[in-house]
């Protein structure tokens, strides 16, 4: 009898134990099923922070063509259109800035180094001929003509000052006819 009992035992507890299997492998294949499940969420969201990005990043680029093509720390851009020199004047005013003043040769060098087309700069003999004044009014002291500039050529109307990347670093302005187009270099 005692034997009988034992495996008797034995068989229930047998049977009690395979709900227990069958709830563990449903709690496996639970997790299984959950982590199938985060896969895509995980992707979207992915997706999601990617296209966030590109929306700050192309938002950032469209101000920055608005105000003009920023060039750092020093309050510098260069218009993104081709003017006469006063109507580049007036585009550097309405953001706040005016036509760029280069009173160094550390300023003329770093310039020359991003400038990569003709710009206007600042400088004007409009009021008097063969004067040349800067737009805050301070008198030029120190040069970077192109050889042979100022001309006054032609017309003997070139009034208005730009600065041509294709000339030497140091000697690459030139007087030129003041309703000529192009860009300039503005300064906050
Ligand atoms: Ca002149
Ligand atoms: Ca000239």
């Amino acid at each position: 009898m005692e034997l009988e009992d034992f495996y008797e035992n034995k068989r229930r507890n047998n049977k009690n134990s395979e709900p227990q299997r069958c709830s563990q492998n449903e709690g496996r294949a639970q997790n299984r099923r959950g982590s199938r499940c985060l896969m895509p969420i995980t992707v979207c969201l992915g997706i999601l922070c990617l296209l966030l990005i590109v929306g700050i990043v192309l938002q950032y680029f469209h101000g920055a063509s608005k105000r003009g093509h920023l060039w750092g720390p020093d309050g510098l851009f260069i218009s993104n259109e081709l003017k006469s020199w006063s109507e580049s004047r007036q585009y550097c005013r309405d953001r706040g800035a005016d036509l760029i003043i280069i009173n160094t040769e550390e300023k003329q060098r770093f310039i020359s180094s991003f400038i990569k087309e003709r710009v206007w700069i600042g400088l004007s003999d409009i009021e008097n001929e063969g004067i040349m004044k800067w737009v805050d009014n301070s008198p030029l002291n120190q040069v970077f003509w192109a050889e042979g500039e100022p001309n006054n050529y032609g017309s003997r109307d070139e009034d208005c000052i730009e600065l041509n990347p294709d000339k030497h670093t140091l000697n690459n302005w030139n007087d030129l006819k003041c309703s000529d187009k192009k860009k300039a270099i503005c300064e906050k």
